[in-house]
């Protein structure tokens, strides 16, 4: 198949520079092209540290992460960025507009660009609700924005590069439900052949995922489907109860 946003992890084992232990040990699982695949476990568990280690912010000393069959580490940092639309667990808004920043990565988007990129990321109408709408003035740090709205903006950013594949780390979780699951049905539309990797804190923003990677203190400790991983793994059932 010629499809592209294949990402898999063969056997990886990363160490933070200095660190005495590994956080990731032996990692190995496959996304399908266009899929969704959710990453869910506790706090320190190694999520972000994987969600980093595809856009290679990091080198893996055993084993190798590949997308669509390359080895990252063969990649120029060019590539890597076309490809991916990373949304980092902390949004990283600048001084300047809403458009200066959502434009970021891609300077020549229009403003029809930005706004639809803003309606599917469910963030227009608190945009259209400034004085400026679009071009409302964020501070340093989108201090004057809450947690949710910084990443609504910093989803609608990525959405406007259009990337074969979406890193979302902790995007939703400052959302309520009913916002939650409304953006991720916008993104399921806009997004159709792009493979989606999520790390989310709710159950309920992984159940409808085509597979779900359970990490526990750096290991896999399940993949599966919901109703899979509902039946037979311990910490997950654990993560739905609690
Ligand atoms: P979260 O966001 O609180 O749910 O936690 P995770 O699952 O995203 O965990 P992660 O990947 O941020 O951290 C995993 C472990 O790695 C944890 O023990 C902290 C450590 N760690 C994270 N970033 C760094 C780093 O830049 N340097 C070092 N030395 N350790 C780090
Ligand atoms: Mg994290």
């Amino acid at each position: 198949t010629d499809m592209k946003g294949y990402v898999e992890f063969q056997n990886v084992t990363f160490r933070y520079e200095g660190a005495e232990k590994p956080v990731l040990e032996n990692i190995s699982f496959k996304v399908q092209p266009g899929e969704t695949t959710a990453i869910i476990g506790s706090t320190g568990s190694g999520k972000t540290t994987l969600i980093k280690l595809i856009a290679r912010f990091y080198d893996v000393e055993e084993g190798a992460v590949l997308i669509d069959g390359i080895n990252v580490k063969e990649m120029t940092q060019q590539l890597l960025r076309n490809k991916i639309g990373y949304v980092p667990q902390k949004a990283s808004l600048f001084s300047g507009s809403i458009t200066d920043n959502l434009r970021y990565g891609k300077e020549d988007a229009t403003e029809e660009q930005i706004i639809d990129a803003l309606k599917t990321a469910q963030a227009i109408d608190f945009v259209n609700e400034k004085d400026d709408g679009i071009h409302a003035k964020i501070e340093q740090a989108g201090a004057n924005l809450s947690g949710g709205q910084k990443q609504r903006l910093s989803i609608a950013r990525a959405l406007i590069r259009k990337p074969e594949i979406y890193l979302f780390d902790d995007s939703f979780s400052a959302l309520d439900y009913k916002t939650d699951a409304k953006l991720r049905a916008a993104l399921k539309n806009v997004t159709d052949n792009a493979t989606i990797i999520l790390v989310a804190q709710r159950v309920s923003t992984v159940i409808n995922a085509d597979q779900i990677i359970v990490l526990n203190e750096g290991r896999v400790a399940g993949i599966g489907t919901h109703r899979e991983l509902l039946s037979d793994n311990k910490i997950y059932q654990e993560i739905v109860s609690s």
